[in-house]
C-alpha cells in the first residue's frame, strides 16, 4: 500500500496514463513494460574476478518459497520502485539490479547465499515518457551494507559516464561487495575486498524481482528467511545523499551511508581505513576518515593484531 500512497503523492494523476494501466504484476503503478525497458537501458556491466569462487550470479528456481539455485548463469534481477527523492516536478524511480549468489566464499565468514545490489535513481517528465527520455542522475553500490565495514559507495551518474546507460561495476572476489570505482574495491571493505584480475561478465538473463508482497518472474523466495533479501528492497536515495553527491568533489563517494558509527574503531592497511574494530579491542583511537593515516601507522605497528582484528570483525561481514 505504501507504494500506492507514494504514487498518489508524487506522480499525481499519472495512474490513468496508458503505461500505468498496462500489465503491472507487482502493483506499484509502473507497468511491466516500463520496468523491463528501464532495466535493459541502464543495465550495468559487471566485472568479476577471473577466479571468482562462486562462479557467476545465480538464477533461482521460480515459484519456490526458498531460494534454490537454478543455474549460475549470470542472472540479474531488477526491481523498480517509485522514489520521493526528486520532489514533485519529475517522476523518479529507484531502479535496482540485484546480483544474487549461491554462496559467499570470501576470506571472512563465508556463508550460503549472498544478496548484493547496485541502484540508480532515474527520472523522466512522466511515466508515459519514451524509455529513451529516461536518464539516471545517481548510482549507488552496496558494499558490506549494515555492517561495521559498510563501504557502500555512490556517484553522480555523469561523473561515472552512466546517464543514459549502466556503469561499470566491480564485484569483490568472493564477498561480492559492489563498487562504482575499481580502486575503491581494493582500498575499502575491511581489507577483505579485492578486484585484481577482473573480466567483464557476459550478460545472463534479466529478470524482474517485483515487490516483496507481489513477486514477479516467480521470485516467491524474496521473503524467505534464508537470506535478507526482503530487507534489501530499499529506495537507496534520499535528499541527504543526493545533497552530499551534488556537493562532493570525488567522482565516487566512498562512504554513502554516513560516517563510521562512534562506537567503532577502525583499522587500516596502507594508509586508508579499510575496516573497523569493536570496543573489545581497546587501545585504538576512535577514527574517522581524517585520522586514517595516523591510525594506519599505529595499527600496522601492532603487527599480528591484524589477524585478531580481522577475526573480530569477521562475524559482522556476513552480508
Ligand atoms: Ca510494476
Ligand atoms: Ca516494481
Amino acid at each position: 500500500m505504501k507504494t500506492f500512497l507514494l504514487l498518489g503523492v508524487f506522480l499525481g494523476g499519472i495512474a490513468d496514463a496508458p503505461l500505468a494501466t498496462a500489465a503491472d504484476r507487482d502493483g506499484d503503478g509502473v507497468s511491466d513494460a516500463l520496468e523491463r525497458a528501464l532495466g535493459e537501458r541502464f543495465r550495468p556491466q559487471f566485472w568479476l574476478d577471473a577466479n571468482e569462487c562462486a562462479g557467476r550470479p545465480a538464477e533461482f528456481r521460480a515459484d519456490s518459497a526458498k531460494p534454490r539455485v537454478f543455474a549460475r548463469n549470470g542472472a540479474v534481477y531488477t526491481r523498480v520502485a517509485p522514489s520521493a527523492a526528486m520532489g514533485r516536478d519529475r517522476v523518479a524511480l529507484t531502479l535496482s539490479y540485484y546480483h544474487l549468489w549461491d554462496r559467499d566464499c570470501g576470506p571472512l565468514s563465508p556463508h550460503p547465499l549472498d544478496v548484493e545490489r547496485v541502484s540508480a535513481l532515474v527520472v523522466a517528465s512522466s511515466l508515459t515518457s519514451s524509455v529513451d527520455d529516461w536518464v539516471a542522475l545517481y548510482w549507488y553500490a552496496a558494499a558490506h551494507e549494515d555492517t561495521v565495514c559498510d563501504t557502500s559507495n555512490a556517484a553522480r551518474a555523469e561523473a561515472i559516464g552512466a546517464v543514459t546507460a549502466g556503469p561499470n561495476v566491480w564485484i569483490a572476489k568472493g564477498k561480492h561487495a559492489s563498487y562504482l570505482s575499481r580502486a575503491l574495491c581494493s582500498e575499502r571493505g575491511c581489507g577483505v575486498d579485492a578486484c585484481r584480475d577482473m573480466v567483464a561478465m557476459s550478460p545472463g538473463p534479466l529478470l524482474n524481482l517485483g515487490e516483496a508482497d507481489a513477486p514477479a518472474d516467480g521470485a516467491e523466495w524474496i521473503a524467505s528467511e534464508d537470506w535478507p533479501l526482503a530487507s534489501k528492497l530499499r529506495r537507496d536515495f534520499d535528499l541527504a545523499l543526493v545533497a552530499r553527491l551534488d556537493s562532493s568533489d570525488e567522482p565516487v563517494l566512498a562512504r554513502a551511508n554516513g560516517q563510521w558509527r562512534p562506537q567503532h574503531y577502525s583499522l587500516s592497511i596502507g594508509g586508508d581505513i579499510v575496516g573497523a574494530l569493536g570496543k573489545a579491542n581497546g587501545g585504538l583511537q576512535e577514527a574517522d576518515e581524517k585520522s586514517g593515516n595516523a591510525l594506519a601507522k599505529g595499527f600496522l605497528a601492532v603487527g599480528g593484531a591484524l589477524g585478531v582484528a580481522a577475526r573480530a570483525v569477521g562475524s559482522t561481514l556476513g552480508r
